[in-house]
């Protein structure tokens, strides 16, 4: 019997650092019956005067920094319950991608190019905002913008109108609106404005976008539905930005119109934006037992809340224009010119291509599309070292053709 030999194509890996996700808890996200939150580890916070939160004040989710148990303890079969607040699906579903996940505490401020703050934007490629109940103040206005117009990714969460839990005087719509309507980087930049209305209804108005990553992704999958349970809408003004679009409508909306939206993206700079209009469709359904959480996530709307969640956090992630998942065929289930084994794989990843790629490009993706490294192709049969790459998901690429393998602990 033969044994195949495999050398190592890539004989020094870079130290990969993971594409990191930024969760808001600084505006009051887990204030009254929100717990809009990937992980809490304390009860011990509640509101003050203005609005505010603070400690000793009452018995609400206290989110610290880094989610314990620690994120490296995930496999692909880890439950939600694994942290603990109603967001903790949405983030454990995401370190089984391939992304970091951490919180920005209730007492943080938000910026962007301070090397003082360990959790500077500038260390992150999402900001995710489930809901924020404080204003943003007018530095963290500039710093959110900033972060967007250098690359980022903003995900805009609201609730319907009137739903002020923390009795500040603002809610989540109102607050997201003073972002674009009051701002020192650009008055109206992403082109929408969330309405203030308050609604319920499951819709299956969808864009016909095939081509769309938030709505389309041959990993995670089409989505097809979404359940507001109390929610408002988005009006769009392409005078402001062209680039904003509407998803999701209403039912019985134009699916092509600038009105009656219910999940929305655009572009602004060299980033990206996306906007939800209902803060109920992240709920996993556990957290803060002292709140009345709703199993939303994967629990209604045909699954479509997960997808949609997911593939725009993956969009709102990606470097490039489209995600490896969309804008190129993952062949995975097709017999083809790489082969890749063991996979998944916890050590040593075999790679076996056909004799007539030597020469050709090759390199190692994340899900977002981001190149982890790349090589010429010096022969047919190597093997890759994986001990330094995070679990998640990966993808090789070879001359146009693209095969997945997953990284496990
Ligand atoms: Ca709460
Ligand atoms: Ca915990
Ligand atoms: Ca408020
Ligand atoms: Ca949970």
């Amino acid at each position: 019997m033969k044994l195949l030999r495999y050398s190592f194509l890539f004989f020094v890996l870079p130290c990969f650092s993971q594409t990191k996700i930024l969760f808001d808890a600084s505006k009051a996200q887990m204030c009254s019956n929100a717990d809009w939150i990937i992980d809490a580890d304390q009860n011990n916070i509640g509101t003050g005067t203005n609005g505010a939160m603070v400690t000793g004040q009452g018995n609400e989710a206290n989110p610290q920094r880094f989610p314990s148990p620690a994120q490296s303890g995930i496999t692909q079969s880890t439950p939600e319950t694994y942290w603990d607040g109603a967001l903790s699906a949405w983030a454990v579903d995401l370190v089984k991608l391939g992304y970091e996940v951490e919180t920005l505490p209730y007492n943080s401020t938000i910026t962007y190019g301070n090397t003082n703050n360990a959790q500077d934007l500038s260390h992150y490629k999402v900001f995710i905002s489930d809901e924020p109940n404080i204003v943003f103040s007018a530095s963290e206005k500039t710093a959110l913008l900033q972060f967007v117009q250098h690359g980022g990714g903003l995900f805009m969460i609201a609730d319907h109108a009137i739903s002020d839990r923390n009795f500040d005087g603002f809610d989540s719509p109102q607050i997201w609106n003073d972002l674009m309507d009051n701002n020192s980087v650009q008055i109206h930049p992403f082109g929408m404005a969330f309405d203030s209305a308050n609604f319920s209804q499951t819709s299956s108005n969808i864009a016909n976008l095939p081509n769309d990553s938030c709505l389309h992704n041959s990993l995670i999958g089409n989505v097809t539905q979404i359940k507001i349970s109390g929610g408002t809408s988005i009006t769009l003004n392409h005078s402001q930005n062209s680039t904003s679009k509407g998803l999701i409508f209403k039912t019985g909306a134009t699916n092509t119109g600038t009105t009656q939206i219910l999940l929305a993206s655009a572009r602004f700079g060299n980033g990206k934006v996306a906007a939800l209009t209902d803060s109920s469709p992240p709920d996993d359904g556990t957290g803060d037992t002292n709140d009345n959480l709703y199993f939303s996530y994967t629990g209604e709307a045909n699954g479509s809340h997960r997808i949609f969640l997911l593939n725009t956090t993956i969009w709102l992630a990606a470097t490039s224009s489209d995600t490896v998942s969309t804008g190129v065929e993952d062949i995975s289930n097709q017999k083809s010119e790489i082969n890749l084994f063991p996979n998944p794989t916890n050590g040593e990843l075999n790679i076996e291509l056909n004799e007539e790629l030597v020469g050709e490009e090759i390199s190692v993706l994340d899900i977002s599309g981001r190149e982890l490294l790349k090589n010429r192709v010096i022969q047919s049969h190597f093997s890759l070292p994986t001990s330094e790459i995070y679990s998640g998901i990966y993808f090789v690429k070879v001359h146009g053709e693209v095969k997945k393998f997953i990284k496990l602990n």
